[in-house]
């Protein structure tokens, strides 16, 4: 009898460790249930990888770490993505969906202390400390916190910044990083604090993964749907809908919370000035058996939200979602966040 024949298809990924490791996960999970299905990793370094001594928020593109990617998918040179979620916007390129959202890792951002340190968190830091992140969101919030401290950009890949913050010459004393990359990488004994809700939320979609395929290729999205992870799908739609209406991006400081229940969705979010001094925030919650019809939409254009694509779940629920983020952004923009906004991206520029 001939062999079954052997599918294969083909992965992108950014060529940075973490990436890999991301990659290899969504692979592993996917080869459990397509044992006859090759899957081969393509590589490739991003505008984002190969602009290191540019501060993040100033490369000024939103499509950082993507852009190189989404080119291989659009001549089908890929079939998917693996990404972090936080790192794609709430709008992708045309013909772009994200087909999966994978369960999210803690969300938290994390303090990383240099090697031999006698502090424990980062209340024991002297004042003058010298803290690395290109975080704008985590610099404004940290710097309303901890006044005594100074925050300044770190750039490249987390064995890069590592290195940085353990070199006895350097300059920072620690690091805020995302808690879910450290922990993927195995260094968790190298957290010595979580960031709790009241002194840093968290950047939108931080903690879990997304995959990225063609809108029109069924097959992937197919293979990718048993993926998605109900609870990360609906708080990420919420997460990025919140984005979406402020039109943020990562040049400016947007941070949120959310959490799902088994009646609906509840989004903490709020948008803050580039020294913390301003801020303005809110929480909202929505029930999936709140009525829809006033944001329902045509049939055809009902299948993507914040560019999330999940036809195997509930759309009422994905909308419920979606209605939590828009209605807290709006809520904020009333109350003047676009100018604290505007201020904080032109600030930035000026920098
Ligand atoms: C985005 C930000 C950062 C990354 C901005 C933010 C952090 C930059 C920095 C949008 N992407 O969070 O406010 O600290 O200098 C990034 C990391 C991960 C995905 C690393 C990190 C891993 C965590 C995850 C970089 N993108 O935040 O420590 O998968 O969510």
């Amino acid at each position: 009898m001939p062999a079954k024949p052997i599918k294969l298809i083909k992965v992108g990924s950014r060529k940075s460790q973490l990436a890999l490791i991301q990659t290899e996960l969504v692979i592993g999970h996917l080869k459990k249930t397509n044992p006859d299905t090759n899957f081969e990793i393509v590589s490739m370094s991003t505008t984002g990888d190969n602009n290191l001594a540019v501060a993040l928020s100033k490369i000024g593109e939103k499509a950082l770490f993507t852009k190189e990617l989404e080119m291989a998918l659009e001549s089908k040179e890929v079939d998917f993505v693996v990404h972090s979620l936080k790192d794609l916007p709430t709008s992708l390129p045309d013909g772009m969906v994200i087909g999966a959202v994978l369960e999210r890792e803690d969300p938290r951002d994390a303090v990383v202390l240099k090697a031999g340190s006698q502090a424990a968190s980062l209340s024991d830091l002297k004042a003058g400390s010298i803290v690395g992140t290109s975080s704008l969101r985590r610099a404004a919030q940290l710097k309303a916190k901890h006044p005594g401290l100074e925050f300044q950009d770190v750039r490249g890949n987390l064995n890069t910044r590592l290195r940085k913050l353990d070199d006895e010459e350097g300059k920072y004393s620690a690091l805020i990083l995302a808690a879910a990359g450290i922990t993927r990488m195995g260094w968790s004994d190298r957290i010595s604090e979580f960031l709790e809700s009241d002194s840093c939320m968290h950047a939108v979609g931080q903690g879990a993964l997304g995959v990225e395929c063609r809108q029109d290729d069924t097959d992937t999205l197919e293979l990718l749907a048993v993926l998605h992870h109900r609870e990360t799908v609906l708080a990420t739609i919420a997460e990025r809908a919140f984005m979406k209406t402020l039109e943020g991006g990562c040049s400016v400081p947007v941070a949120v919370t959310s959490s799902v229940s088994s009646s609906g969705v509840t989004l903490n979010g709020g948008v803050w000035s580039l020294d913390g001094s301003k801020s303005l925030k809110g929480e909202k919650t929505t029930s999936f058996s709140d009525n829809h019809s006033a944001s329902k939409r045509r049939k055809s254009d009902v299948d993507t939200f914040a560019a999330i694509k999940a036809d195997n779940f509930d759309q009422d629920e994905l909308r419920s979602a979606e209605l939590v983020g828009r209605t807290l952004a709006e809520e904020l923009l009333s109350q003047g966040a676009k100018s604290i906004l505007q201020e904080a991206k032109s600030l930035n520029d000026k920098k």
